[in-house]
């Protein structure tokens, strides 16, 4: 029972500043210290140094707002997180924004060609270079992880993977009009605050897991962007949407996800403590770390 702490301090996905100090608040909190009570032997060796690959000049592509840092940056995590994956330990990602997981992703399926993802989010992000309004590649890693629009010769180095049958979402309640259209054309599951409401969270995991893990065999990758929770619970992030999942409904899709005993690489991104104000930064910090312990199997009993 290994996890291996990946920091990353990245900004890029998106254009507000403060998201890069989410992973050195999560560790300063005390998470590597609330794993290993719980069970785990922790490898954390720093952060990842991003500065000396970012990009000096970096103009859009299309209306990709820094491709060539979000690239490169999400090509060094595939490789650190397909490492640790190989040496047997859980990657757990701090991120940062939700680019990253274009290299998370990437990552475990280097390790496990059929590993499912269990995407909980307020958005899609699944927008390709056509269909993105903001430019924002925070709102599109899932699009180049599936092969899902123009290819371009700065991500090349993506193998599109990823399959639309082993996606799903929870907690979805801001898609935009590309993207529906995108889910619709590929199948891809979703299930939105409408479906939680309609089944609770309890029938709303299982239908999750059995749609792209029906004999609960496969591995799993959990990507959980904290403004999948309701604002008054993770006030700290970009892109925040009202009517989202409470603090128990997160918590208990983790605990639901670590009792499959399949969970091989966990993120938990979009945590920016320079947003709102110092009390609601710290509050957003702690349910991070509750997110991952509960992920990680902290039991309540
Ligand atoms: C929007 C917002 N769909 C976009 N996406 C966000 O920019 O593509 N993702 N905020 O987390
Ligand atoms: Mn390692
Ligand atoms: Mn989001
Ligand atoms: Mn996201």
């Amino acid at each position: 029972k290994s996890v291996a702490i990946v920091g990353c301090p990245f900004r890029g996905g998106q254009t507000k500043s403060g998201v890069e100090k989410g992973p050195m608040h999560l560790i300063e909190s005390g998470l590597p210290q609330q794993l290993a009570k719980i069970g785990w032997k922790v490898q954390f060796d720093g952060e990842l140094q991003f500065e000396h690959i970012l990009a000096e000049d970096d103009p859009p592509i299309g209306n990709l707002k820094n491709p060539r840092s979000v690239s490169r940056v999400s090509e060094l995590v595939a490789k650190v997180v397909g490492e640790h994956a190989k040496n047997g330990q859980l990657p757990l990602t701090l991120g940062g924004d939700h680019s990253l997981a274009m290299g998370t992703i990437s990552g475990t399926l280097e390790k496990y060609p059929d590993a499912c993802v269990v995407w909980v989010d307020a958005h899609a992000d699944i927008n390709t270079a056509e269909t993105s309004d903001s430019g924002n590649i925070h709102g599109m890693p899932l699009s180049f992880l599936l092969g899902i629009g123009t290819k371009l010769k700065e991500f090349s180095w993506i193998k599109p993977l990823l399959t639309p049958q082993r996606l799903v979402y929870i907690g979805l309640r801001d898609v935009d009009a590309g993207e529906r259209r995108i889910l619709r054309e590929h199948g891809i599951k979703a299930f939105s605050m409408h479906d939680v409401d309609k089944h609770g969270i309890g029938r709303v995991v299982e239908m999750a897991l059995d749609h792209v893990n029906p004999g609960r065999t496969l591995p799993i990758h959990m990507s959980f962007d904290v403004d999948g929770l309701d604002p008054s619970v993770t006030p700290s992030t970009g892109t925040p949407v009202h009517g989202g999942l409470t603090l128990r409904e997160g918590r208990y899709i983790c605990e639901a996800i670590y009792e499959t005993g399949c969970l091989v690489a966990l993120d938990i991104v979009e945590i920016n403590p320079s947003l709102v104000d110092e009390e609601a930064a710290k509050k957003t910090v702690a349910v991070g770390c509750s997110l991952v312990r509960s992920a990680l199997g902290e039991s309540l009993l």
